[in-house]
């Protein structure tokens, strides 16, 4: 095992890999902006290093600095969380010509995951179905030529595309070539690469994915599936293991082609398997994520296995331990993303120190923050700020635990996406399990009123609402100036090392 390991990322995932070096015994190694001096994941870290000013792209993305952060503190190996350089395969390479290594798969196998057209040439080849489509770059022509054949509507990918980016919708053949041009400008801005290609478009599709791990000892598992079809703007919202509409049958079907297409590709480490399931119950591979997730905690809960020790271990060239048949579901996870967003506001960034911070606990919740009562949140990163997960024997259980767990999550001095994770909470269709990707555009869109309270209950609620908000805005007023009268952030009190910080810089 490593004796030293540096974190490459900040927030939740980097407190999170913390806490995974620490129950392995192993050092964990900060870096972190001028703004994150003092974030939590500075905090929890054995020792951490300056590596440049707010934007990532003079920091955290300063790969050369990373990487030698990383030599001269004397880091073994490298975990690149998510975002940032985790799906960078010149990082990967660069790691591995310093002789560190990059917690993840090779940049090889990351480039070829990475190419969606190469990725789908892959799959294919492996037996693994894809999105009926093509399995080259098109010209337009070709495009025009494939639409004719087929017929409409398709979707126009960029090839080095993913997550929804430089995508686009044809429903009616005449608007091609204007969507040709638009994804091709889109793409050749966004990634330098202006390559496309078509698919069918999938109807109502449900994005399942699934969870593989693998070694570098010839073994390869999945860990089930994860539901993450409640997005809006390709973002997800709340994502839910088991899926809704799983049969067994099924899930080892989908299981089975995604160990396959990890196999194919010669996959180590964690990574995610991305299927649209049509509404028969047909799935198609879409692509392939190769770093752990927001929501791989979903999964943990529900297998038990810590996803991202199995990560440093193989890593380290240590074996899975366990196999397939070790592995079962046991109940219901789901997790709520807590964004630092103002939900009545169009979901606008709402940066901003917070005030009171008061997160749920008790029987099968889980709370994965990167922030902390005093903190700051900043416009520099991803406004995501805690992950809620609920884990119950059965969905209705995970549901209801999750919906007092949101009701006892107190964040004051910032808006957060809380409440509009208890509307989806008490709508009639999550509740049944009966979504698609379209359920936040077509059910959430407008304020509900509605909340199923009589006229009185309504009353007492806003009357009890009141009172805890009086109180609460008494508690921040004496918290903030508790704060500026020291002048400091409230976790100096605790005076944890400060002192190798900084060295580079
Ligand atoms: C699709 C699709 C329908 N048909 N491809 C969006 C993100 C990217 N990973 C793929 N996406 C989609 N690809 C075909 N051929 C619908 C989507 C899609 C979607 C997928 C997963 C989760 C949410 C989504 C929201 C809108 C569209």
């Amino acid at each position: 095992m490593f004796k030293k390991v540096l974190i490459a990322n900040r927030g939740e995932i980097a407190v999170r890999i913390i806490r995974a070096c620490h129950e392995l015994g192993v050092q964990a190694v900060a870096i972190y902006s001028d703004v994150d001096r003092d974030s939590l994941h500075v905090r929890f870290a054995d020792e951490a290093y300056a590596v440049g000013p707010p934007p990532a792209r003079e920091s955290y993305l300063v790969m050369e600095r990373v990487v030698e952060t990383a030599r001269r503190c004397g880091a073994e190996a490298i975990h690149p969380g998510y975002g940032f350089l985790a799906e960078n395969g010149a990082f990967a390479d660069l790691c591995a010509e310093r002789g560190i290594v990059f917690i993840g798969p090779s940049g090889d196998v990351m480039r070829s995951m990475g190419d969606k057209v190469t990725a789908r040439q892959t799959m294919q080849r492996a037996g693994v179905r894809i999105v009926p489509g093509t399995t080259e770059r098109l010209t337009d022509d070709q495009a025009e030529a494939w639409v004719r054949e087929v017929g409409p509507p398709v979707m126009v990918k960029a090839s080095a595309g993913g997550g929804g980016k430089g995508m686009r919708l044809v429903r009616d053949p005449k608007q091609l070539r204007a969507a040709l041009a638009r994804a091709r400008g889109e793409a050749k801005a966004s990634f330098g690469d202006d390559g496309l290609y078509l698919e069918k478009f999938v109807e109502q599709p449900r994005h399942v994915e699934i969870q593989v791990l693998a070694d570098g000892h010839g073994n390869t598992v999945h860990l089930f599936e994860r539901e993450c079809s409640i997005q809006r703007r390709h973002q997800k919202v709340i994502e839910e293991a088991p899926a809704n509409r799983m049969t067994p049958e099924l899930r080892a079907k989908m299981g089975a082609a995604a160990v396959a297409a990890a196999e194919a590709v010669g996959y180590r480490g964690a990574g995610t398997c991305e299927f649209l399931v049509d509404p028969k119950g047909e799935f198609y591979f879409l692509e392939m994520n190769t770093r752990v997730q927001v929501e791989h905690a979903i999964t943990e809960e529900i297998t038990g296995v810590d996803i991202v020790k199995a990560m440093i271990r193989v890593a380290a060239g240590e074996p899975l331990g366990f196999d397939q048949d070790a592995l079962s579901i046991r109940g219901h996870a789901i997790e709520a993303r807590i964004y630092a967003e103002d939900p009545d506001r169009n979901f606008a960034p709402s940066p901003g120190e917070i005030l009171v911070y008061r997160p749920p606990g008790g029987m099968g919740i889980r709370v994965d923050a990167g922030v902390y009562q005093g903190a700051r949140v900043t416009v520099h990163y991803d406004p995501m700020v805690a992950k809620l997960v609920a884990w119950g024997q059965d969905r209705p259980e995970a549901i209801d635990r999750l919906r007092r767990a949101l009701a006892e999550f107190v964040v004051k001095g910032i808006k957060t996406s809380i409440p509009f994770h208890q509307r989806v909470l008490r709508h009639p269709r999550f509740l049944a399990g009966h979504y698609d990707t379209s359920f936040i555009e077509a059910h959430l869109h407008e304020v509900s009123v509605e909340d199923g309270y009589g006229e009185e209950r309504r009353a007492a609620r806003m009357l009890a609402a009141v009172a805890a908000y009086s109180r609460d805005k008494s508690r921040a007023e004496r918290a903030s100036s508790a704060t500026s009268a020291a002048g400091e952030n409230p976790w100096k009190a605790f005076g944890k090392r400060a002192a190798m910080r900084g060295w580079l810089r």
